[in-house]
């Protein structure tokens, strides 16, 4: 067992071309030096022996010539059968949006919500429409046996239809950099994420409530949930430790000293401004390595994330 688990039909299929493949390459390696080694050591020069040549075998000659075309021609049939069935997407499929930045993901379903690890329905196709707000990274789900590259300014897209409920890895198989270091060192091996397999009815209630807060969930709260799911715990503290990022205690109406141009207060104006464009004012100590969340946050959610940072005194 080399692989990991198989959550879809695909990734059986990847797997029986994978083995078939492999045993081949082992049978054809043993067979080849095997009889290689053999007639080093059966036909070694001796004294006194003089070698003549042996002329033809027709058949035999035939055979290694033949049998390899009918093995080569079915190695390219299953090759192209699993890359027609990875290329054409079900017309029925769920269309879910993934954006790769650095260092994360975000998915966005079809009633709006986002997502930071993905969440699909067992037994139904769904499509993911890939892109990057910012460098090359790749997609890969190695329980579904599906990657593909994420590239700025373009679309790709990729389906899957897992048939087991559960958790799989996200990961980005791309180098995409990285930044910091020590506990603040962030980048490429921390863009991991999950895949979270549903039952349909747990899919169809995720859906139903939709990306806002939830039921029963204050507005702070859920800026506080999007404070964790979206990263931004990974570059700012809430306790006044330094990260990678400044830290939100007391960030609310304090005043920031710039690298360049006058200081600035802390306002709604201001947060919403270094959320979207976190390159228009740099907090001075620190880098211009915060990744815009442009197109990820949507208004009300950023809206809640400085409803939570209302609360950091
Ligand atoms: C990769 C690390 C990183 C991540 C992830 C990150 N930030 Fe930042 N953030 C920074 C850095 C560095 C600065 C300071 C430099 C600057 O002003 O751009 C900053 C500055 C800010 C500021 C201004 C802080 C101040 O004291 O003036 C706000 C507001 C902010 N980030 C919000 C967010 C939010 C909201 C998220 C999550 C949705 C987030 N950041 C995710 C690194 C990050
Ligand atoms: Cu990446």
């Amino acid at each position: 067992m080399q692989m990991p688990v198989a959550l879809s039909a695909y990734a059986t299929d990847v797997d029986k071309s994978y083995y078939i493949i492999y045993w081949l390459s082992v049978v054809l390696f043993i067979g080849i030096i095997g009889a290689a080694t053999y007639f080093c050591l059966a036909y070694k020069r001796k004294a006194g022996v003089r070698a003549e040549p042996t002329g033809h075998n027709n058949i035999l000659e035939l055979s290694w010539t033949v049998a390899p075309v009918f093995i080569l021609a079915y190695l390219f049939w299953i090759g192209w059968k699993g890359y027609v069935d990875m290329s054409i997407v079900p017309p029925n499929a769920i269309e879910v949006r993934g954006r790769a930045f650095q260092w994360g993901w975000d998915f966005e379903y079809p009633n709006g919500a986002h997502t930071p690890d993905l969440k699909a329905p067992v037994g139904k196709p769904v499509k993911l429409i890939l892109s990057s707000n910012d460098v090359l990274h790749a997609f890969f789900i190695p329980q579904l046996r599906i990657k593909r590259d994420t590239v700025p300014g373009m679309y790709v897209s990729l389906w899957f239809e897992a048939d087991k409920e559960g958790d799989a890895d996200i990961f980005c198989a791309e180098y995409c950099g990285g930044k910091g270091e020590g506990t603040a060192a962030i980048g490429h091996w921390a863009m991991i994420s999950k895949v979270h397999i549903l039952s349909v009815a747990d899919y169809d209630k995720f859906i139903l409530e939709g990306g806002g807060a939830k039921p029963g969930e204050s507005v702070p709260d859920w800026g506080k949930r999007l404070y964790v799911e979206k990263n931004c715990a990974g570059c700012h503290s809430l306790d006044g430790a330094v990260g990678a990022g400044p830290s939100w205690k007391g960030i609310f109406g304090r005043t920031g000293v710039m690298t360049a141009g006058p200081d600035i207060v802390a306002d709604e104006n201001y947060i919403r401004e270094s959320i979207l464009e976190p390159q228009a004012h740099i907090v001075k100590g620190f880098g211009p390595v915060m990744p815009s969340f442009k197109g990820i946050l949507q208004d009300k959610e950023i809206d809640a994330i400085i409803s939570f940072m209302k609360t950091l005194k």
